[in-house]
């Protein structure tokens, strides 16, 4: 009778290291899985703007233009991946940086030009063209990036 009851002592102490195990090696596996999720590169959005032309008569009848990166406003979440697609709509061509990003490029009529950032920041990060600075270049043509928490 006691070798019997020193047996199943000697088993639970087994089912317990064996339950040690167990948990150990669930939360290793969750652990691992997570690591794993984070490191995949996060899943882009994708943001659309356009260059427009705005076109006057001042007065004396001179022609005045004007382009603007539409919309001029973009609202972006902290440390999200953004696919920004630039499409070349009116003006022929847009050199432009984006300050704070250390992004710059350039965009043509009929052609979209593709920059992807992360914001890992909160702020604000002017897209400028580098043709239409003030109003004598027909600007400015400066749009918004606000990163918010
Ligand atoms: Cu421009």
């Amino acid at each position: 009778m006691p070798k019997v009851w020193i047996f199943q002592k000697r088993h639970a102490q087994w089912l317990i290291v064996a339950a040690f195990a167990l948990v150990a090696a669930a939360a290793l596996i969750r652990w691992d899985a997570s690591r794993t999720a984070g490191a995949l590169p996060a899943e882009a959005r994708t943001i659309e703007l356009v260059t427009v032309e705005f076109k006057t008569s001042m007065s004396g009848g001179k022609e005045q233009e004007l382009y603007r990166w539409d919309p001029g406003n973009i609202s972006v979440q902290k440390g999200e991946t953004i696919e920004l697609c630039l499409n070349g709509f009116q003006g022929k061509s847009h050199p432009f940086v984006i300050e704070g990003l250390g992004i710059k490029g350039e965009v043509k009529k009929g052609e979209t030009t593709v920059v992807r950032f992360t914001a890992d920041r909160v702020g604000t990060y002017p897209i400028i063209c580098l043709s239409h600075t003030d109003m004598r270049h027909s600007g400015p043509m400066i749009g918004y990036i606000v990163v918010h928490d």
